[in-house]
């Protein structure tokens, strides 16, 4: 099977993201006169909820918060204002995780289409991307679906199947990036191929679905760690690297393996 496409998650897989996301959400709330804070430990459980919206609703209901009937205003405004606080912060607090930059350059170069698959907004995720890849960054991008551009967001496979949608191409024609256990679940819905760099928040998660799980997607002067899975050659994932692991998919799935 030809590699036609390479789809990325955004928050934890092309960078660690969730930092600068929880400090904005504190401040916020400081900000706004409430006394919550969310500390590490609780921000990891609450991860397991997507969306910064939902998450909020999800943490209010786990505290027994009420904030009335214009609960979901007041919430959105919240939101809205940490993506702000996130934006201007994101080009100084998040660099991209190795092996990004390198490997989307080289899928470019030979001719691959790039696409995000995200349940982040779409504030958050251009201003990344203009931080990391410059004011062209977005035309790297075939296709590009956030969490508004959706109804259901990950574990539920939409953003995906959206995304594959846009590329025009079938799910065994790509390789999908992800770091979390919801995302991972998401790109499985849909068909995809998994290689998954756990991040500082998903470390502890099930990866049994992943076809390959690495500490990242490395350099060559850093190599990258191998954990589970199909087992790259080399000391970084490249699109040789990619290429082979869906040979062996293809085998794997003839021998009835996969
Ligand atoms: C991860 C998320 C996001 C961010 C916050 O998305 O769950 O909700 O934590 O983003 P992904 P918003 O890994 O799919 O990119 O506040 O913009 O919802
Ligand atoms: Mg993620």
């Amino acid at each position: 099977m030809a590699l036609k496409a390479l789809l990325f998650d955004v928050d934890g897989t092309l960078a660690e993201t969730e930092e600068l996301h929880r400090a904005c959400f504190n401040e916020v709330f400081a900000n706004a006169g409430y006394d919550w804070n969310w500390p590490p430990d609780l921000y990891r459980d609450l991860l397991k909820v997507t969306g910064g919206k939902e998450r909020i609703h999800h943490y209010l209901d786990r505290a027994d918060v009420d904030l009335g009937a214009d609960a979901a205003v007041k919430i959105a405004a919240l939101h809205a204002e940490k993506n702000r606080l996130y934006a201007r912060r994101t080009g100084s607090d998040v660099a991209l995780r190795p092996g990004i930059n390198r490997l989307m350059k080289q899928a470019r170069e030979h001719g691959l289409a790039l696409a995000i698959a995200t349940t982040t907004s779409r504030s958050n995720l251009d201003a990344l991307l203009a931080a990391s890849f410059g004011a062209e960054g977005a035309a790297w991008f075939s296709a590009v679906v956030s969490g508004e551009d959706v109804s259901r967001k990950k574990p539920d496979p939409a953003a995906y199947l959206q995304a594959l949608g846009l590329l025009r191409v079938a799910p065994d024609e790509c390789v999908a990036f992800e770091d979390s256990r919801n995302g991972l679940l998401a790109a499985k819905a849909a068909g995809l191929p998994v290689v998954l760099t756990p991040s500082l928040y998903t470390g502890h998660e099930n990866q049994e679905e992943a076809d390959c799980v690495v500490s990242d997607l490395g350099e060559p002067d850093r190599p990258l760690r191998h954990i589970s899975g199909w087992k790259p050659e080399g000391h970084v994932i490249d699109v040789d690297a990619l290429q082979a692991l869906l040979e062996a998919l293809t085998v794997g799935t003839l021998l009835g393996n996969k």
